[in-house]
């Protein structure tokens, strides 16, 4: 994350850390974040798998506030299956959302904790105000050309752009759908950066904390007035729904 400050993971237990295997430096990378809707299943980002879609290869950390160190609140899985959006478009990241169904034998994956808890999904037609402050967070870069990602788990406020202003123009021309949202910061830059993507944005609604977006693209980190670019996770709570109920833990 660029700017943003060092959290815990209590801060944000619905936080995951995506990592994959490479046979040939034996250990696992950190690939993307994630996001913990139900004790086996996650949501990410589409983006994240399109080359690394062997969910032998995969693993699902939640529950530590350093990426990579051990810690007794940490709870790892394997994932059992991987949905990335059927619409994903490759080209314009157009729903770029999947999901992950967590391995288990015993019909219970995450077990919540002080470190680990699900995020509200929202109503499927849920919009809030513009410019309503909104967190997000993730084991990210700390700037575009970084060469590593976070030791700790980041926070960084954001708020939501008006429609009118997530357009094309403040972002290098790129197409914005009718499935991403925009954000971005008033409080000293905080973004989403390199690493984040498939990580959270929630926002406050009746008192809970209410995934709003996926982290999912941008023109760069923490420039100024480009804001990041997010899956507009309200769109998709009948996906989400569907795969859950077909596909019963
Ligand atoms: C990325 O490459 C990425 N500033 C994610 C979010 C943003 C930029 C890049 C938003 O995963």
């Amino acid at each position: 994350m660029f700017g943003g400050r060092a959290s815990d993971i209590t801060e944000q237990p619905w936080q995951a850390a995506i990592n994959f295997y490479q046979p040939r430096h034996k250990r696992h990378f950190h690939l993307c974040g994630g996001v913990l809707i139900d004790s086996c299943w996650v949501l990410s980002a589409a983006h994240c798998f399109e080359d690394r879609n062997d969910v032998k290869k995969l693993q699902v950390i939640l529950g530590r506030t350093f990426r990579k160190q051990n810690s007794s609140s940490e709870q790892i899985f394997e994932v059992e299956k991987l949905w990335m959006h059927e619409k994903y478009d490759p080209e314009t990241y157009d729903n770029d959302i999947a999901i992950l169904k967590l391995k288990t034998d015993i019909g219970i994956c995450a077990v919540n904790s002080r470190e680990v808890l699900p995020v509200c999904l929202p109503e499927r037609g849920l919009v809030l105000p513009d410019w309503s402050e909104c967190e997000i967070s993730g084991y990210g870069k700390d700037a575009e050309f970084s060469h590593e990602y976070s030791e700790r788990v980041k926070r960084g406020f954001v708020r939501l752009w008006p429609k009118e202003r997530c357009v094309p123009e403040v972002l290098s021309g790129r197409t914005i759908t009718s499935n991403m949202l925009c954000a971005g910061d008033t409080r000293g830059l905080d973004d989403a950066c390199k690493g984040d993507s498939g990580g959270p944005l929630v926002c406050r609604n009746n008192d809970r904390m209410t995934l709003m977006g996926v982290i999912s693209w941008g023109d760069g980190c923490g420039q100024k007035d480009k804001p990041g670019v997010y899956t507009r996770v309200t769109n998709y709570i009948n996906w989400i729904n569907n795969k859950i109920k077909g596909n019963p833990v």
